[in-house]
């Protein structure tokens, strides 16, 4: 295996490269399909991206498993040892509808514990990386954001939840001082550690979480299951990211 830290330099150049293939890839044309429903879209970008990303972490790192949105990497049924997670592009509505408001996800965990994790804003040209001592973004250190209450500030909620009321959110929303849907985890996970959002909840999936939690717990943010509990990384969940204020407040609500 190569040096962790020559691994992440090469995780970041990967991405950077991402970025480029996926801004060329989307002046061609491209194929989109439905997975579960018209809500549910993935394209021929989500799946090269995804084959391209696999291809370089085997080179990078062998024994490694590797799961991948798309499927490209491995059948996964524990989290022993060192595991890849990617999302080749995280928010496919947006990157079909709108050509902006779309990331691209990696990570590491070893043994289930998060080792590295980077989120590429693809039209703002934002790499948020780090591991779990300093978060950087492109190659600025940034700190903290302010630990504040769910009064104060804007919350990102996921469509979805916030329409059907589930765990209470409207409620959740209204105590704040209003509630924001982007349609992208990785997006919304880095507009909580710039400080933009209070928090972000949403139903997830192991990728789509994965690179937020370990940047966001670096920053002293909380990233928990809605009830408080532990997040599964093998299975959906609702994801809370927050301040510790208001993430005592929302699974006080929510519950
Ligand atoms: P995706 O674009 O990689 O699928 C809003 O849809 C956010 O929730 C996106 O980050 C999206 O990731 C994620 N998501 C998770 N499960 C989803 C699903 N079944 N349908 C649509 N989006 C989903
Ligand atoms: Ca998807
Ligand atoms: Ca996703
Ligand atoms: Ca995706």
């Amino acid at each position: 295996m190569t040096e962790l830290k020559q691994i992440d330099q090469e995780v970041q150049a990967l991405m950077w490269q991402m970025r480029t293939e996926t801004l060329s890839k989307m002046q061609q044309p491209f194929n989109v399909d439905e997975k579960s429903g018209r809500k549910d879209l993935v394209t021929t970008v989500d799946k090269s991206n995804e084959k391209a990303i696999v291809a370089k972490l085997r080179e990078l790192d062998p024994d490694a498993q590797i799961l991948g949105e798309e499927g490209f990497g491995d059948q996964i049924e524990q989290t022993a040892g060192r595991v890849w997670l990617i999302d080749p592009l995280d928010g496919t509505m947006n990157f079909v509808m709108q050509q902006n408001n779309f990331a691209i996800m990696i990570s590491l965990y070893e043994d289930g514990v998060g080792v590295l994790g980077y989120i590429m804003d693809v039209m703002n040209a934002q790499l948020y990386h780090g591991d779990t001592k300093s978060v950087f973004v492109n190659n600025k250190q940034i700190e903290p954001p302010t630990n504040l209450h769910l009064r104060d500030a804007l919350i990102g909620i996921s469509g979805p939840l916030l329409i059907n009321n589930d765990h209470n959110m409207q409620v959740i929303a209204k105590k704040s001082r209003g509630p924001r849907m982007y349609g992208s985890a990785g997006i919304e996970f880095a507009k909580v550690m710039s400080g933009e959002l209070i928090g972000y909840i949403s139903y997830l999936r192991p990728w789509d979480f994965a690179a937020g939690k370990i940047l966001a717990q670096t920053l002293n943010l909380q990233v928990k299951a809605i009830d408080g509990g532990p997040l599964s990384m093998l299975s959906s969940n609702v994801v809370l990211v927050a301040t510790e204020r208001a993430s005592e407040e929302v699974i006080t609500l929510a519950n």
